[in-house]
């Protein structure tokens, strides 16, 4: 079989670098579309950048942005990808409340640029298109758990972005025939999530804290709820969904669910420290065994609509494509945790 070519947009972030990782060892040319920036932002593809043995030339980087549609058609037009993973998008949920606008024009309308650019290269019959949706659009909870046929309440102007990059995903199959389809992804996670998303946002405060470089972790809503699987586990399903005879929007979770406040549990947990809760709302406060604070909410973290709930069902993927997550719960917060005490460590 000849070798396939991949293209991936986002691939400096999380799911990108472990996705990149994935089609190389399948034996993929893997193309990486990464943005202009001040400073290096490929620390977590720099390995593939120089070249591992036996990947030589495999991976390849153009500079292009969400918001520039020439700089999208001039790489599909050069690359001639057989799948597109469109994994680029501003996808801090509370960022978006600031950034309403550029949001939009990145997560939704870069969607669209990327599917008409396929179309009207004439790419339509070669090209399969996976887009990467999220259990936000479920948003306000209509049902539990969530699955395919769930309806969306978006809550964030991320979430509503993201409606839109759903639709046109799915407006384009049905209108041209494309092979494009969206993974409902739930919360997925990895030493290599950015910091200032929630989990790892806890696991390196409270390694900074084992070893006295930092002296209180402040959060938001401790309440929230979540279904928080493995970045390594869900990025085979993304690749998974576009090796189908037809194209199908497929949920992609663990099925169970953990409150923040249970997160910082057990990460404290597997740091050897214990953390009793007390007080409610914003007087709540985590101490740890010699009573000292070292976790206080901090209203700056609320958000003018919060997602109080998700729970995710992928009995359609597991009987479909043959899926489980191979990482659970308790193995991704250590992952996690001992990865960011090796960090501390490291930084002294
Ligand atoms: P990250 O935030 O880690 O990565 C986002 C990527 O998009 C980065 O490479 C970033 O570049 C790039 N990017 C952002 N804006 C632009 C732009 N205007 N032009 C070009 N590139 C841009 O996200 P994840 O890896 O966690 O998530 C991947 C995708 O999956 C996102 O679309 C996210 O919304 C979605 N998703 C994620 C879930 C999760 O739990 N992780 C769950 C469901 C969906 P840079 O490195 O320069 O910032
Ligand atoms: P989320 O992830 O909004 O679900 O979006 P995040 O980790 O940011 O928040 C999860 C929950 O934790 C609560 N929370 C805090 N969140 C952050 N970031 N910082 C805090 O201090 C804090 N305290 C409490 C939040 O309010 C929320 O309820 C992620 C992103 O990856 C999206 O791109 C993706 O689409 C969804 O997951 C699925």
């Amino acid at each position: 079989m000849s070798q396939k070519t991949a293209l991936i947009t986002g691939v400096t972030g999380q799911d990108g670098a472990y996705l990149a990782e994935f089609l190389l060892d399948k034996g993929y040319a893997v193309h990486g579309i990464k943005r202009r920036t001040s400073l290096f932002n490929t620390a977590r593809i720099d390995h593939l950048i120089e070249g591992e043995p036996g990947r030589e030339g495999r991976f390849v980087l153009h500079h292009g942005d969400m918001t520039d549609s020439s700089s999208l058609t001039h790489i599909l037009q050069k690359v001639k990808p057989d799948e597109v993973y469109n994994l680029a998008a501003q996808s801090h949920v509370a960022v978006s409340f600031e950034e309403p606008e550029y949001t939009a024009n990145s997560d939704a309308m870069g969607a669209l640029r990327l599917l008409e650019a396929i179309r009207f290269l004439g790419l339509g019959e070669k090209t399969r298109f996976y887009q990467a949706s999220t259990s936000e659009l479920y948003g306000l909870v209509q049902e539990v758990p969530q699955r395919e046929t769930t309806p969306f309440h978006p809550r964030s102007p991320y979430a509503v972005a993201k409606l839109y990059a759903y639709w046109i995903t799915v407006n384009y199959r049905e209108a041209y025939g494309l092979y494009a389809c969206n993974g409902t992804l739930f919360n997925h996670e990895s030493p290599l999530r950015g910091e200032t998303f929630v989990t790892r946002k806890i696991t390196r405060a409270l390694a900074r804290i084992k070893l006295g470089t930092q002296s209180e972790l402040r959060l938001g809503n401790m309440d929230a709820k979540r279904d928080w699987g493995h970045a390594r586990d869900y990025v085979k399903m993304m690749w998974l969904m576009l090796q189908q005879d037809k194209p199908e929007d497929y949920v992609i979770a663990t099925g169970e669910q953990y409150s923040v406040r249970e997160f910082v549990a057990r990460a404290a947990e597997v740091l050897g420290m214990s953390i009793t809760f007390e007080g409610e709302g914003v007087d709540e406060v985590g101490r740890d065994e010699s009573g000292r604070v070292i976790v206080r909410v901090d209203p700056q973290y609320f958000r003018p609509a919060e997602v109080e709930t998700l729970l995710g069902d992928a009995s359609k993927a597991r009987q479909e494509l043959g899926w489980t997550p191979e990482t659970s719960f308790d193995e991704l917060v250590r992952e996690m945790v001992e990865s960011d005490l090796e960090e501390a460590k490291r930084n002294g």
